[in-house]
């Protein structure tokens, strides 16, 4: 049968099968990966064995889930200010791990409406390449097109502290956070609480309680990849002379030009030259 591992807790697996949740133990490690099972994992079973595990399209670290198919990325409309570097280095870093980012700004209700309108206005750049979703837990029907979107996918939240995230979850399903709570209050003495991932149904899909891609590190990256990462120099990199044209000081870039007839948002080329730089500066051994 196949499945869909949820949980993992001290070598057992929680696999959501057609059956409902099935407590299982993989086989051994797997031929073709030489690697145990992890949450996210599409699996078959065989009574409470994991016999097969099956490719995955991609692998997280931290939190450790694999087959993440979108993270929703919070970029408060205020308190904390927002930030285009924070959304532009998060962006990067999430396509980096080849999952899919949905932008999401919670707080639309500490902006006024002509403040709300100018975030809006820039926030227009990125939408031929992200979906963007205004929320604010003031209005619950902020949230009805984000829900929409979780049905059949594997999403993880993304964000600095503050943005959200939480009071997403808590939208989302009142007791995920309850849930989560309980765990903390059943491992008792209430000191220090041994977090796991678990992926909670929800909307007809599966969802992450551990935030993802919280490091904002880019070690794993060399700075030749950076232009791949920017799905809108990416379009428009077919116009540039040069196949592996890093945007910067080639001649005849079509990135460039762009950017010179104002259609690319300034502080998006400087985010992407800020990140591009300090990728140079990572020491490699
Ligand atoms: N006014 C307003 N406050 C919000 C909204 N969403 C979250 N907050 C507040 O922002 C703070 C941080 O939110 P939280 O969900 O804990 O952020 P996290 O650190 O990303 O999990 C909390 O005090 C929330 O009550 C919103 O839509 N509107
Ligand atoms: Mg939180
Ligand atoms: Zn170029």
């Amino acid at each position: 049968m196949e499945g869909r591992i949820i949980k993992l807790t001290g070598g057992l697996y929680t696999v959501q099968t057609v059956q409902g949740p099935i407590e299982a133990r993989p086989r051994g490690l797997f031929r073709h990966h030489n690697q145990a099972p992890k949450v996210g994992d599409k699996v078959l079973i065989e009574g409470s064995t994991i016999t097969e595990l099956f490719e995955r399209t991609n692998d997280l670290q931290r939190p450790s889930i694999a087959n993440v198919d979108q993270a929703f990325l919070l970029n408060a409309a205020a308190n904390p200010e927002f930030s285009f570097n924070l959304l532009d280095r998060f962006l990067a870093l999430i396509e980096s791990h080849d999952v899919r980012a949905v932008i999401v700004v919670p707080k639309i209700d500490l902006l006024d409406a002509s403040q709300l309108a100018t975030l809006k206005a820039q926030m227009r750049y990125y939408e031929p390449f992200y979906d963007i979703h205004y929320v604010s837990t003031k209005d619950p029907s902020t949230f009805t097109s984000l829900k929409a979107t979780l049905k059949d996918k594997i999403s993880v939240l993304a964000g600095q502290t503050g943005a959200g995230k939480s009071s997403l979850l808590n939208v989302i399903d009142p007791n995920l956070d309850l849930k989560t709570g309980e765990i903390s209050k059943a491992l008792g003495r209430g000191r220090h609480t041994t977090r796991h991932t678990q992926l909670w149904p929800v909307e007809g899909g599966l969802l992450a309680d551990t935030p993802g891609f919280s490091k904002l590190t880019f070690d794993h990256l060399k700075p030749e990849e950076l232009p791949h990462l920017f799905p809108d120099f990416v379009a428009l990199s077919e116009g540039c002379k040069f196949r592996e044209c890093q945007h910067l000081n080639e001649p005849h870039c079509a990135v460039k030009q762009a950017l010179q007839a104002d259609q690319i948002l300034k502080s998006r080329y400087q985010n992407y030259q800020i990140l591009h730089q300090e990728l140079k500066d990572v020491k490699r051994y």
